[in-house]
């Protein structure tokens, strides 16, 4: 038996130790062997051989066992060696998405005037000629209207060229009081340097009883809007011309490049258009049917506020979705 003893000792894997248990301890193996020879034996040799062999299938399976459990010990360490994994090593970095500057800038414009109860509404880009035009008090062969300026496609539909026609389905489809902002896209046949033929504007508009609105009331809420768009920066009016608005301003703030002293962004004027605003017209009241009532109403480029607001120079950086400017925003 000494042999098996020794090659359990000498096993080097569980495989191995697992084909000399079945040698062993198997149907046919040495020991099922030697009890069926033991038949032949005498009776008191038979009990001796028994006994003796008794002995050796324990012993024997003591060995197997202590023997397993190294050899299974081994093995898991081996294991653990081979599939070791440093976690403390750096791994690939994922990167997160982030807003678009100009979206970023819309949701704050947006945030302002939600404070202040302002509901926002959006419509749809392709629009009618009443809606982005006549009703604004922008008649047929208003220069404005020209096939220079604007998208058009067949039957008088075009690619509205501000969000206006918003605030004018929002009159024709709910009674006054109305308190009213429009962001979203707008389209314009221009391309250069400071104009891209799609770009982002916010209108607002507010309406009530007549005489309850006015140019002070329009002149207190831009100039909060602005301090909380671009800070501690000064506000001023300049008398102006809309179609749809009468009187009509341009609002400036003080250049945020220069602080006003008068550089290359404002051309030496320490002043940065940002905005038009007005009286809404009565003749716009009159195209949506609105009587007795007074309102004032006001748009921005939101590319615009988005390029002072991050010190962009050159509009067209917007909209040519280079990584390492949208990087700049994360
Ligand atoms: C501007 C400037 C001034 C404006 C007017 C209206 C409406 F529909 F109520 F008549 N909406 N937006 C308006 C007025 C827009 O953008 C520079």
């Amino acid at each position: 038996m000494k042999e098996w003893y020794d090659a359990i000792k000498e096993a080097q894997s569980v495989e191995k130790l697992e084909e000399i248990r079945i040698s062993v301890f198997g149907k046919k193996g040495v020991l099922a062997e030697k009890f069926a020879k033991m038949k032949n034996a005498s009776d008191e040799e038979k009990a001796q051989i028994a006994k003796n062999l008794n002995t050796h299938k324990s012993s024997l399976m003591n060995e197997f066992t202590a023997k397993k459990i190294t050899l299974q010990t081994l093995q898991l360490q081996e294991a653990l060696k081979a599939e070791y994994i440093d976690v403390s090593l750096y791994g690939s970095k994922s990167s997160a998405g982030a807003l678009h500057p100009v979206m970023e800038t819309m949701d704050r414009i947006v945030e302002y005037f939600s404070a202040m109860n302002f509901a926002v509404k959006t419509g749809t880009m392709v629009e009618d000629d009443f809606n982005n035009f006549e009703a604004l008090n922008l008649p047929k062969y208003h220069p404005a209207r020209d096939m220079q300026d604007t998208f058009y496609f067949r039957d008088e539909m075009l690619l509205r060229t501000h969000t206006s026609p918003v605030q004018i389905r929002t009159m024709m489809s709910t009674k006054p009081p109305i308190r009213m902002i429009a962001p979203g896209a707008v389209f314009r046949r221009d391309y250069d340097l400071t104009h891209t033929p799609m770009f982002h504007q916010v209108e607002g508009l507010l309406v009530d009883e007549e005489g309850k609105v006015s140019f002070a009331n329009l002149k207190y809420i831009l100039e909060d809007f602005l301090k909380y768009m671009f800070g501690d920066v000064e506000v001023r009016f300049r008398p102006s011309f809309f179609p749809f608005t009468e009187p009509s301003a341009e609002v400036d703030i003080s250049c945020v490049f220069c602080k006003g002293s008068g550089c290359r962004v404002c051309s030496k004027t320490g002043w940065l258009e940002v905005l038009g605003c007005g009286i809404v017209d009565s003749n716009v009241f009159e195209a949506v049917k609105y009587e007795n009532v007074s309102g004032y109403a006001f748009g921005l480029g939101v590319e615009r506020f988005a390029m002072l607001i991050h010190q962009i120079g050159d509009l067209r950086s917007l909209f040519e979705g280079d990584i390492k400017l949208l990087e700049q925003f994360q």
